[in-house]
């Protein structure tokens, strides 16, 4: 067999899709593998050592949607995953098309998000001798991923693709990523299909103990006021509806992790905001502050949530509910640790308060009175009458502008923190955001396979110059494969969130953080046009530089059936509250 030769193929594909006994190469094993889990389309940009694969793509009916960096193919992958609870597919070539997938695998990897990276890899035999884009991808990609896999045999794909999938989607998710060596994909292995289940595996539903369920109860009684912690486990466990239940039930406010904004509704009476350093709201630090019992549901008590932890913990008990033994006791000692799924712990909790007939008591009810009064007295600011405008007010217009159901990417930065504590999210899996990692460049991909996911949702990808800079050129993508989605750019000309730490933490010295230039094409002083470039891309595009104009151009972007970018001016000046000593009560109030 030609290590890089002319390939024949004498297999037709999609009549072995049905058959029993059948022999295929690996590519087509590996395609036909992904058809029969449902994936109907994948992400990536072909090269030399990945190409057996993308033609056997090419057999069966999987779209194939080529990106401009490999990094936004990952991402989409990202995105379409977060969107639907699904696995997004990704491919890439190997040596820097590899590599320019690590970033997007870390990204997956820190928030737990199910995907398939697929690499190719030079011949088996070239493997150790620094062959022409030869990448140890495997030990690169290990920490960052739940497994990885180099694929030294044809055979050894059917149960490695197995093995890696059920990785992916059971337990603490994460993402995969297969190496694939030129010749493993185009060596034969024989294959029974009949042998295959392809339907998602559904680990043992996991009884709570009824001991456990009764602590929980009495120290819920004692407590006086009790809150639960919503984390990003609801979401990943498709856990929102029971969790919604089980605080109606007992009447208890709900605050959420950043992880959790979209476990629960925003603007459900019961919700108590945003807990957290930088991601946060006063109501939300205020009501943690407040309680005096945490049931912490599918989070982490990262850092940045809970900030200082001798202020979190002073003064209350904690449970913690974490599919993850690891996590338990790991940043905030607790009185009850429990390692369940979050479904399988709410439905029993749920089952079993009920049987006790469980009444919340008059003070649990003003309790909650109390808590709209001060939704109302702490919420900040976001009309102005300023120009240029500020970027609270152009959140708080793309919240307004948007349906319910509209998913919402993020980048990191200024706007991303505010879109944080502003922007309101009512769905699970709406407010898509790399939580752990923070990844600059991440949105626009992510709202791509959001998109396509869901084409009939509105997807916005809010974001900074800075980080449009870094995913510019997948306007291109969204206009050559026409998919709508909107994209809101907040532009300072600055990386705003790092100027804002330099003026607060380093007495306003100042460097590397400003983006402007004189754009003697444009004429102006803004340095990159970001409306002419979408132009020249073939997305429309409009600026935003005066009042009343931003609400008028998302109707005409939301109205159209293709890509769209809106070039919003905000003030450099302008701030996000963060709390500068690393406690929850010691937030900056900034505009
Ligand atoms: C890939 C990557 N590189 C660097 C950073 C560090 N960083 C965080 S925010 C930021 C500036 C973001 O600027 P912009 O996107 O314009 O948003 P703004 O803060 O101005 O609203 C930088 C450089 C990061 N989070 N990700
Ligand atoms: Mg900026």
């Amino acid at each position: 067999m030609a290590l890089w030769g002319n390939e024949t193929n004498d297999t037709r594909l999609t009549e072995s899709l049905a058959a029993g006994r059948v022999r295929m190469t690996g590519a087509q094993f590996l395609a036909a593998f992904l058809a029969k889990k449902g994936v109907s389309q994948i992400y990536g940009i072909p090269g030399a050592a990945i190409l057996p694969f993308y033609d056997a793509v090419r057999e069966l009916n999987i779209e194939s949607y080529n990106v401009r960096h490999e990094q936004a193919a990952i991402f989409m992958a990202d995105g379409y995953s977060r969107a639907t609870g699904g696995v997004g597919v990704c491919a890439a070539t190997s040596g820097p098309g590899a590599t320019n997938f690590l970033t997007g695998l870390y990204s997956a990897y820190s928030d737990s998000v199910p995907l398939l990276a697929l690499t190719g890899q030079v011949p088996t035999s070239l493997i150790g001798k620094d062959s022409f884009q030869e990448a140890p991808m495997v030990e690169m990609a290990r920490p960052v991923t739940k497994a990885a896999y180099l694929v030294e045999k044809t055979e050894d794909l059917p149960r490695i693709l197995k093995e890696g999938w059920e990785l992916a989607t059971t337990g603490k998710k994460g993402p995969i990523l297969l190496d694939l060596p030129l010749d493993v994909q185009k060596g034969l292995v024989e294959v029974d299909w009949s042998e295959f289940d392809f339907s998602q595996p559904q680990p043992p539903k996991q009884e709570i103990a009824q001991d456990t369920l009764n602590t929980i109860l009495s120290m819920l009684y004692e407590a006086k006021t009790p809150t639960l912690l919503a984390g990003g486990g609801i979401v990943q466990g498709n856990a929102a509806e029971l969790l919604r239940e089980t605080a109606e039930l007992l009447q208890i406010p709900v605050v959420s992790s950043l992880m959790g904004k979209d476990a629960f509704p925003n603007d459900h009476p019961l919700y108590g905001g945003l807990v957290g350093t930088m991601c946060q709201t006063p109501l939300g630090n205020k009501t943690i502050l407040e309680s005096d019992l945490i049931i912490n549901l599918g989070g982490r008590f990262d850092g940045r949530g809970t900030g200082d932890s001798q202020q979190f913990q002073s003064g209350r008990k904690v449970i913690h509910v974490n599919l993850d033994n690891k996590e338990l006791s790991r940043h905030i000692p607790t009185e009850l640790n429990l390692a369940a799924d979050i479904r399988d712990f709410l439905e029993h909790f749920l089952a079993f308060l009920r049987d006790k007939g469980f009444t919340p008591t008059p003070q649990a009810r003003q309790r909650i009175l109390d808590l709209q009064e001060e939704r109302i007295r702490l919420a900040r600011r976001t009309k102005f009458d300023t120009l240029p405008l500020k970027p609270q007010q152009a959140i708080a217009e793309v919240r307004e502008a948007m349906a319910r159901d509209g998913i919402l990417t993020l980048d990191c930065g200024i706007s991303q923190i505010w879109a944080t504590q502003l922007f309101e999210a009512y769905v699970p899996r709406s407010f898509l955001i790399t939580g752990r990692a923070g990844t600059m460049g991440w949105g626009l991909g992510a709202a791509l396979g959001a998109k396509l996911a869901y084409p009939n949702r509105q997807v916005v990808n809010l974001l900074g110059d800075a980080s449009l800079g870094m995913s510019l050129q997948e306007l291109a993508t969204a206009a050559k494969h026409n998919i709508p989605v909107v994209v809101v750019v907040l532009n300072n000309s600055l990386f705003g969130l790092i100027r804002q730490q330099q003026n607060l933490l380093f007495e306003q010295r100042c460097i590397s953080t400003d983006l402007e230039y004189e754009n003697h094409v444009q004429g102006h002083s803004r340095g990159l046009d970001f409306v002419a470039t979408a132009r020249g891309i073939g997305v429309e595009a409009e600026l935003i530089d005066g009042p009343d104009q931003l609400q008028g151009a998302l109707a005409r972007a939301f109205s159209q059936n293709r890509p769209y970018l809106i070039e919003v001016l905000v003030d450099p000046l302008a701030q996000c509250s963060v709390s500068l000593d690393g406690t929850l009560t010691g937030v900056l109030e900034l505009e």
